[in-house]
């Protein structure tokens, strides 16, 4: 094949002088950046592809031979196959890809940046569109950050902590196995008695998982605050009858998709609460993802959460999935959790710290 080489200042410029003049059937061998690395007036790049004609399908006809003098030259392709490997040209390569890769994503429009940015934080779908919506994106990284913190402002809701609300208070927290639930209680539980001096107890109906009881024994002891275990809704309204405490919070086991409803007895337990405001906190790990953290909240529809704690900052690289689920059911955070240590790791939630963790600089 008679390859020809065509250069342009970019990709597309380089294609277009290719297709000028081979047509949109042309075959291109090769294409790469090539730079001297300098920038001003002294740089230059640009990019260069090696294209040949198109093959076009040939009547059978006898082969014709080709000169000794050509048939002995290898093609240029076979040529380099035959070639050692070269690690410098392979680095060479590689660097050229790069910045091509590099200029393609630059010549990407500001909102499809705007979006693959929303996409990395892990917001998708219906909530990411609603944030680029109405207006145009800045063009550059640096103009794009602020832009969609302040678009994402207006979709995240964030909720004062309820175990500081006045009045007598009941928290319950529920959410998948493992995501925090029961630290979360704890955390809870310690920031009330020590920091807002508070009377608290608690109630566990987690009677599933091997050793529950005991890890809420070991810290209701450590922080001094009374603690019962009820398997049904009898119990729980006797062990709430002994407690006449400012915060009550109510711990419970993880559920699982297709568990029978009648293991599911936090429902028949709120209906014996009176005279305290409810709070039911679905938590959520961060790097739970949107369509994950939608799946885990449909499992509690009775009673409906009334805020999501987002917790497990410290273990994940994109939030985005707890946070889109919380603003698609209008749910406030009141809570995010950085890490495992009672009471260390929990914070009241802001907006700043919501919108820091969601669109966090690359590191
Ligand atoms: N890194 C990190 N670990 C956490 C955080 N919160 C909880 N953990 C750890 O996650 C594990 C599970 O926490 P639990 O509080 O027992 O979770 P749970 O939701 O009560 O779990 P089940 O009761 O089994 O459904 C424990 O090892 C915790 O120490 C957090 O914010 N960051
Ligand atoms: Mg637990």
């Amino acid at each position: 094949m008679q390859y020809q080489t065509f250069r342009g200042s970019n990709v597309n410029e380089a294609l277009a002088a290719v297709r000028a003049a081979l047509g949109p059937e042309a075959v291109i061998d090769s294409t790469r950046y090539v730079t001297n690395g300098r920038r001003g007036a002294l740089g230059y790049s640009y990019v260069e592809i090696s294209a040949a004609p198109p093959k076009r399908p040939t009547a059978a006809r006898p082969a014709k031979a080709l000169p000794a003098s050509d048939s002995a030259l290898p093609h240029p392709r076979e040529a380099r196959a035959a070639d050692a490997f070269d690690p410098q040209s392979f680095a060479r390569e590689l660097e050229s890809m790069r910045a091509l890769l590099e200029e393609l994503c630059a010549q990407r429009t500001p909102r499809d940046q705007a979006l693959a940015l929303l996409a990395a934080a892990g917001i998708e779908g219906e909530l990411a569109r609603a944030v680029v919506k109405g207006t145009r994106a800045p063009r550059g990284p640096a103009l794009l950050r602020p832009w969609l913190r302040k678009r994402l402002t207006d979709h995240i809701r964030i909720q004062p902590s309820p175990i500081a609300a006045e009045g007598p208070q009941l928290v319950a927290c529920v959410g998948p196995t493992g995501a925090g639930k029961t630290t979360t209680l704890a955390k809870l539980a310690a920031r009330a008695r020590l920091d807002l001096d508070r009377s608290v107890g608690v109630i566990s109906l987690d009677t599933f998982r091997v050793g529950a009881a005991e890890q809420w024994k070991r810290y209701a002891r450590l922080l001094g605050v009374p603690f019962h275990v009820a398997a049904d809704a009898d119990a729980f309204a006797r062990a709430l009858a002994s407690l006449d405490v400012d915060v009550l919070l109510v711990d419970t086991a993880g559920r699982v998709p297709g568990e029978p409803e009648s293991d599911w007895i936090l429902p028949a337990c709120l209906e014996r609460v009176s005279n305290r405001t409810l709070h039911v906190l679905g938590v959520l790990p961060a790097w739970l993802s949107a369509r994950d953290a939608k799946r885990a909240l449909s499992l509690y529809s009775d009673p409906a959460p009334t805020g999501i704690v987002v917790t497990k900052l410290d273990e994940a690289s994109a939030v985005g999935g707890p946070v889109q689920e919380a603003s698609l059911r209008e749910l406030p955070i009141p809570y995010l959790c950085r890490g495992p240590r009672v009471p260390d790791d929990i914070e009241d939630a802001s907006t700043a710290a919501v919108l820091d963790a969601l669109l966090r600089e690359p590191s």
